[in-house]
């Protein structure tokens, strides 16, 4: 409060400083029109220095009043720093992305594009969990290995419901495929990096 207060008497004094210069030259000016002869231009160089101490008051005033305004800034500056900081922290670490299972997967046709779980193919990081979610009315499995050769043993879901979900964390890089045991075409693969 105290800053702006002095601020605004600050710039009072400039515009009353700038309105006394203004009167002193429009006085000059009212003494030039009648004024034809040479002593009046002497005449007018004299107030013209009287109005210079106004004009450096006036630039005192508003060096003053711009003073103020840096240590306000830097107050600013302070807040903005601490600002980034949080979303870096935020951004970095595990993250958990969702694999869904689609409605009608029970029955065979989704191998044929490949969309019997969507996506059927993701790429992670090391630490990031997936979660997959059964959209689907059937029960499936989300089982690592492949229908050829059984479970890896990796990771089992057991049978998921409908509506129901399941999370696993993969800590350690690697190509990992999965399938539902229930309906062998099934299949996905997670790649960790
Ligand atoms: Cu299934």
């Amino acid at each position: 409060m105290a800053g702006i207060d002095k601020a605004a008497i600050a710039f009072s004094i400039a515009i009353v400083a700038v309105g006394v210069g203004f009167a002193a030259f429009a006085g000059n000016v009212q003494d030039n029109t009648p004024a034809v002869s040479a002593p009046v231009m002497t005449k007018t160089m004299e107030p013209k220095t009287q109005a210079d101490p106004f004009a450096d008051i006036a630039d005192k005033v508003k060096q003053d009043a711009e003073s103020t305004t840096p240590e306000e800034t830097v107050v600013e500056d302070e807040t903005v720093v601490e600002e980034p900081a949080a979303p870096v922290e935020e951004s970095s670490g595990p993250e958990t992305v969702s694999v869904e299972i689609p409605k009608g997967t029970s029955s065979p046709g989704c191998e044929t594009s490949n969309a019997c779980f969507s996506p059927a193919s993701l790429t992670i990081n090391a630490g990031d969990t997936v979660e997959w979610t059964n959209t689907d009315t059937a029960a499936h499995t989300v089982t690592s290995g492949s229908p050829a050769n059984g479970p890896s043993g990796v990771f089992d879901s057991s049978l998921i419901m409908g509506g129901a979900s399941f999370e696993n964390t993969f800590d350690e890089a690697g190509s990992y495929d999965y399938f539902c045991m229930v309906h062998p075409w099934m299949v996905g693969n997670i790649q960790v990096n």
